[in-house]
């Protein structure tokens, strides 16, 4: 079953319509000769018919450098992002930098500060986990209302990989553990990276240490260049611009260094002045990537609804489906157990009558908490922010079946 109606009954009457299914299978020209020979590509490339689904920029940057792409999400299956598509954010461009002359320092308040090769980290041991990424300027299109625009690009700046390194505890053992000095405790730890932005951000030790992996390589091979290579700090379920890229420094220290990155920026100013620094976890959140704006519904009847759920604090619990507009709910179906700190795919069905409808979905997360209406986030959080938008997304589908971000 499927939304409610047996699989049968929905696909066949489009299938024998369309497709003549009677029919006995032509041979085609593809069928007829040899394909292609191998190595054409010693790297595999997607089939050129799906170039179009491509990593799109949302906006010009002012400064040199500074540039974001955002991932295809209406046109991925499953949960993981595949490397080429891994949405991109850089403050100072990409560095091109060589491996055997890469370091990495850990110092401050440890016992033997240390530098690394990247040789000596591939020799620690290592793990691979899948974890999403997202950078907390996500979806801030919304924050005043619809924006119009496709899912790619309100939001695209979500990936999901399997990345491997070595845990932070592992690489501070290595350090010969934590070192208290002059009466400072060694509380928060500070991570730097070798572009040109240098990018700084301090961190909370107690609630990095059981999670933080320090990585070399997404979805099985290396870094890509553009997501750190060769070496990147990976905070499962923090805003993405913790996830330090390019990693060349770790120091450890006992307050927080008050850098550019979290003061000026990814601070979030509230309606009464006060702003909210160190808002690290990304709250739940949730998306339908089909259909959404862009997409046409052409006849009436059966259509799959699928999406993706997230949270930086857990596990996604629940996903419910709304085809009213948010007065009627019922719950998706998730693929498989959704992982911790991972991007979980969701399904539902609907059958579409041709009347206009409001499609949206609600995440609840392992911790109970439920994805906000943008009306409740605008009430608690005003309309300075920039950063953490993460309330429900309707979009609009018109008797003419376009869907849009309306
Ligand atoms: N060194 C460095 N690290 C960085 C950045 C950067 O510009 N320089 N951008 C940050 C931001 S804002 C985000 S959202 C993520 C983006 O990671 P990605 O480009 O691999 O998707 O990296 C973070 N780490
Ligand atoms: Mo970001």
């Amino acid at each position: 079953m499927l939304g409610g109606l047996a699989l049968s009954a929905v696909v066949a009457p489009h299938a024998n319509a369309a497709s003549g299914l009677l029919q006995p299978l032509s041979v085609e020209p593809w069928t007829r000769m040899p394909g292609a020979p191998i190595l054409d590509h010693p790297y595999g490339l997607p089939s050129p018919r799906e170039s179009v689904v491509v990593r799109r920029a949302a906006r010009a940057w002012p400064v040199p450098g500074a540039a974001s792409s955002l991932t295809p999400l209406a046109d991925l299956h499953g949960a993981i992002t595949p490397n080429g598509l891994v949405y991109e954010r850089h403050h100072a461009g990409v560095p091109d930098i060589d491996p055997d002359q890469h370091r990495l320092v850990i110092h401050g308040l440890v016992r033997e500060p240390k530098l690394f090769t990247m040789e000596d980290l591939l020799r620690l041991p290592s793990e691979s986990r899948v974890h999403f990424l997202e950078c907390s300027g996500n979806t801030a299109s919304e924050w005043k209302g619809p924006s119009g625009l496709p899912v790619q690009l309100t939001h695209g700046l979500l990936s999901c990989c399997e990345w491997t390194g070595v845990r932070l505890s592992t690489l501070l053992e290595a350090a010969g553990g934590l070192a208290a000095n002059n009466g400072h405790a060694p509380r928060w730890i500070l991570a730097e990276g070798a572009d040109a932005a240098a990018m700084t951000r301090s961190l909370p030790l107690d609630r990095v240490l059981d999670r933080a992996l320090v990585v070399y390589a997404q979805n099985g091979e290396r870094l890509r260049p553009e997501n750190g290579y060769p070496l990147r700090l990976l905070v499962p379920g923090f805003e993405g611009n913790t996830n330090v890229k390019w990693l060349r420094r770790l120091k450890l220290v006992d307050a927080p260094l008050e850098t550019r990155e979290e003061t000026s920026k990814y601070t979030n100013l509230l309606a009464d002045g006060r702003a909210r620094q160190f808002v690290f976890e990304m709250d739940a959140k949730s998306v339908i990537t089909r259909p959404s704006p862009g997409h046409k519904l052409t006849t009436h009847g059966y259509y799959p609804i699928v999406g993706l759920a997230w949270s930086g604090r857990g596990a996604i619990r629940q996903v419910e489906v709304s085809v009213d507009g948010g007065r009627s709910w019922q719950p998706a179906r998730l693929d498989g157990t959704p992982g911790d700190r991972a991007l979980t795919r969701f399904h539902t069905g609907w059958v579409w009558n041709g009347e206009p409808a409001t499609i949206l979905s609600r995440a609840t997360d392992s911790t109970g908490y439920i994805q906000p209406t943008r009306e409740a986030l605008v009430a608690a959080r005003g309309l300075n922010s920039n950063y953490h938008y993460n309330a429900i997304q309707q979009w609009r589908v018109d008797a003419d079946g376009s869907v849009k971000n309306a």
